[in-house]
């Protein structure tokens, strides 16, 4: 198979949206295929963290309803540290309604994801009106802008018991291909497809002794991940945030060895 892996340069040049392009462009020239899930509830830590993880990442993922304090003074300071530091910002939304209703969820109410976010992503369930309506949302701002938007779906989740068909995986792809020009890639923990264009995400990322958490979640190495479940790119929540309050070095010992574990695993295929 090895000969059939394209590095990410390559990649980012079979990309047909902005946002895909760029995203795979980061990740070769920052040598990083982590994005660190900043699952903190106050500005300040999210804040923090994306100033220290910032270096090594190459985006940086969020659920803005889990933050007590969130306010559009907050969202303009991570956007500046995204781009000083150069990483993509991801509301991991997990939009799941009709058209009308995403429409309205992405671009208002109190946090105006499509203001400042540059990726989001949606569940396939309710069918193409979702991503026509994320998509003219998305499109509407970038005109504003000039900044690129895209979108990932999700043909997978990590958790224990998921009532994910398996079949699932094939209609997201179907649907990213009708909309390759905003669907970046997928939330996956297999591979979706073998078009480079698209890229593959993948949570349930931690080093150590801990194969699951106490609430479902399933655990794996960065080298599985990338060798085995397909990914290009590893999210990573506690194993990195849990060290946000340890010494400096501490923290930027841990997330180097996720950034050098994932980069390596995925370099190493395609030699
Ligand atoms: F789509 C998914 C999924 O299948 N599993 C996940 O864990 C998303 N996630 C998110 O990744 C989840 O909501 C957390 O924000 C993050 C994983 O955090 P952890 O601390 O590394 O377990």
């Amino acid at each position: 198979h090895s000969s059939s892996w394209k590095s990410y340069e390559d990649r980012s040049r079979l990309c047909k949206n902005p946002l895909g392009r760029r995203l795979f462009e980061l990740m070769a020239k920052k040598r990083s295929n982590l994005c660190v899930s900043a699952d903190l509830t106050d500005c300040q830590s999210i804040l923090k963290l994306a100033d220290q993880a910032g270096p090594h990442i190459v985006m940086l993922k969020t659920h803005v309803d889990i933050i007590d304090d969130f306010n559009m003074d907050f969202a303009r300071r991570l956007r500046d540290l995204a781009q000083n530091h150069n990483f993509i910002l991801f509301e991991d939304r997990k939009f799941a309604d009709i058209g009308s209703t995403v429409q309205k969820q992405y671009a208002g109410g109190l946090f105006r994801l499509s203001e400042w976010t540059d990726l989001i992503n949606a569940h396939i369930l309710p069918g193409p009106g979702l991503i026509e309506a994320l998509h003219q949302e998305a499109m509407a701002r970038s005109l504003k802008d000039g900044q690129a938007r895209g979108c990932l779906l999700i043909s997978h989740l990590s958790s224990q018991g998921n009532l994910m068909p398996a079949d699932y995986a094939q209609e997201a792809y179907k649907m990213a291909i009708k909309n390759s020009d905003f669907i970046v890639g997928f939330i996956s923990q297999a591979k979706v497809s073998a078009d480079p264009a698209f890229i593959h995400m993948t949570p349930g990322v931690k080093i150590g002794d801990d194969k699951s958490d106490k609430l479902g979640q399933q655990y794996t190495t960065p080298e599985d991940a990338v060798q085995n479940k397909g990914a290009d790119l590893i999210i990573v929540g506690r194993g990195i945030i849990s060290k946000l309050d340890s010494s400096f070095e501490e923290f930027e010992a841990n997330i180097l060895s996720y950034k050098q574990r994932g980069y390596d695993a995925y370099i190493n295929l395609c030699q």
